[in-house]
């Protein structure tokens, strides 16, 4: 009974400061289309924060890379030009190697080791994000990568010259090995880009082909299982700690929420996805063993290469992931 007064009262007191406090209005940009799921469980997650708060820190979400693109997230997140964001981190490797840690071809391929290696990483990201004035909310997988082309490829030979669209630095790394010539563009304009001959072939998921209606201008796709990067939501620390307990606590439970029905949703979408490319007509199916064996060489060098560029802490993560195994 003494709970249940003490309980009656703390929700009495919330609900006085909820009301009495001022209501925010938080702008959350987001680089993919509306459609996606990562866009759809950021919108989730949005709603789970303005009704948890009774409306008194209302999220709204911006996907498409309408408010900010893809590239410029981040940094408008630290500056504080936007309270919260969401972005491939592996977009910002070149500033440091500990963001492309998911992007290590043949090192975690499945959902089940991309979650184990979340979770050997996480507190190094954590950190990082922490020095350079951000939260960390949650992060969620893309369906693991495969190639698109538009013709028959079964061989590194075969890829030979092609213009190939990179989303960071491993994707382009990956494109210099294989003797491609590398373009980056973010997911949004990749439509134009293979419309107009600026690209020609690229390494994604399923979901990024089928949101982008990539059968308008490619025609295979090959199941690699490469990596499957994240996405991630972030706040700048200002405004986290500018707001209130109570809406720090909602956006924690919105939070892991997310993070759950965000990788549940991306399981799904994988097989959804590839059908929707088949019914486009385009070509799908396993990459073939030989072609598969070049690429796992490549794969070798650049896991070198990461930690050599990501140093003790890389090396840590590696490790405890692989101790997990
Ligand atoms: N889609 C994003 C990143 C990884 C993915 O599957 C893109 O192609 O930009």
């Amino acid at each position: 009974m003494k709970i249940l007064k003490t309980l009656m009262a703390a929700t009495a007191l919330t609900a006085v400061t909820a009301t009495a406090a001022v209501a925010e209005k938080w702008d959350m940009p987001m680089a993919y289309s509306a459609t996606n799921f990562h866009s759809a469980v950021g919108a989730e997650f949005a709603k789970c924060v303005t009704a948890g708060t009774s409306g008194g820190l209302e999220i709204v979400t911006h996907p498409s890379g309408s408010l900010f693109k893809g590239g410029e997230i981040k940094r408008a997140v630290q500056t504080g030009q936007a309270p919260i964001g969401e972005r491939l981190l592996s977009g910002h490797q070149n500033e440091n190697a500990l963001f492309g840690f998911d992007s290590i071809p043949f090192l975690a391929t499945s959902f089940e080791d991309s979650e184990k290696l979340w979770k050997a990483a996480k507190p190094s990201l954590e950190k990082l994000l922490d020095s350079q004035n951000l939260v960390l909310l949650y992060a969620v997988p893309w369906p693991p990568q495969g190639l698109y082309f538009k013709k028959e490829v079964n061989s590194v030979a075969d890829m030979k010259g092609l213009k190939f669209r990179s989303y960071n630095s491993a994707t382009a790394r990956l494109a210099e090995l294989a003797g491609m010539l590398p373009v980056q563009i973010e997911a949004a304009e990749i439509s134009q880009a293979f419309a107009t001959g600026v690209a020609e072939a690229m390494i994604s998921s399923g979901s990024t082909g089928y949101d982008r209606k990539i059968w308008e201008s490619l025609t295979h796709f090959y199941e690699v299982d490469g990596w499957l990067p994240r996405n991630y939501v972030i706040v700048n620390k200002g405004s986290w700690e500018g707001t209130s307990d109570l809406n720090r606590a909602v956006m924690r439970g919105c939070a892991s929420l997310a993070e759950y029905t965000g990788n549940w949703r991306s399981k799904e979408y994988t097989g959804f996805t590839l059908s929707g490319l088949r019914a486009g007509g385009m070509t799908v199916g396993p990459a073939g063993e030989s072609l598969v064996n070049e690429l796992k060489e490549f794969g070798k060098t650049m896991t070198d290469e990461w930690l050599e560029n990501a140093g003790d802490e890389g090396k840590a993560i590696v490790d405890a992931f692989k101790a997990m195994q």
